[in-house]
């Protein structure tokens, strides 16, 4: 298997949903279901935080969820934790600037997705030339999911890769919902990123779909 292609990475990041056992209410299973019924293209699995699972309950849990993608053939993306990417063989890693280098993770999963947080263009650059299938920028709107988040960006970071001729794959995060997704999309983002919008909606399904909406434009 290769490298993803460009226009493949871009397909999937159009709705990419994140989420851990800490980010919802309902049962995990059951909002990803949802999730995927209203049309989430990728999935990241992110388990973090004081509650979080560890050790063999961290690799039974993401075992759940990522049958649950197969079923549905969304691919499934374990966030940091490269070895448990590897056990689980799962379609992808996400990484932010505070882990183990995009240089050395490329190494570890081959040609598996890497993606890459990005907070400037420098980390933009740095990530491209390590072997990143797409950057995550953030956060656009202001977010209280992440407890280390810097302050918000808007599009602007976007905007600048793009002015630059720069084609990687790019998927804004934070803070966003079906109410401010286009500007992302209209600044050259190939996608949104969300947690809470779908993971703590009343009916994730339907904010599932309400932001494949907003970004058809
Ligand atoms: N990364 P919500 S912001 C996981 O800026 C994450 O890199 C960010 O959660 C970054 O959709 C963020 O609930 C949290 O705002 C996104």
């Amino acid at each position: 298997m290769s490298r993803i292609s460009i226009e493949q990475m871009r397909n999937l990041l159009k709705v990419y949903f994140i989420m851990g056992s800490n980010n919802c209410q309902q049962e995990p299973t059951h909002v990803l279901e949802l999730a995927l019924k209203g049309g989430i293209t990728l999935f990241q699995f992110r388990e973090k935080g004081t509650s979080a699972y560890t050790g063999d309950e961290k690799y039974q849990f993401a075992k759940k969820l990522q049958t649950i993608c197969k079923e549905n053939n969304v691919p499934f993306i374990v966030n940091d934790d490269v070895e448990l990417a590897l056990l689980l063989d799962a379609d992808g890693v996400h990484i932010g600037q505070d882990d183990e280098s995009a240089e050395m993770v490329r190494r570890k999963i081959g040609n598996k997705i890497l993606g890459v947080s990005t907070h400037n263009l420098e980390e933009v650059e740095k990530a491209i030339a390590e072997g990143a299938d797409y950057v995550g920028i953030g956060p656009i709107y202001s977010t209280t999911t992440k407890e280390d988040a810097k302050s918000a960006q808007g599009t602007t970071l976007i905007a600048e890769v793009r002015s630059k001729g720069i084609e990687i794959p790019i998927v804004g995060i934070g803070g966003i919902t079906s109410e401010n997704a286009s500007p992302i999309i209209k600044s050259g983002a190939d996608g949104i990123a969300v947690i809470t919008d779908i993971s703590l909606a009343n009916d994730p399904r339907e904010n599932a779909s309400k932001l494949i909406n907003s970004i058809s434009i």
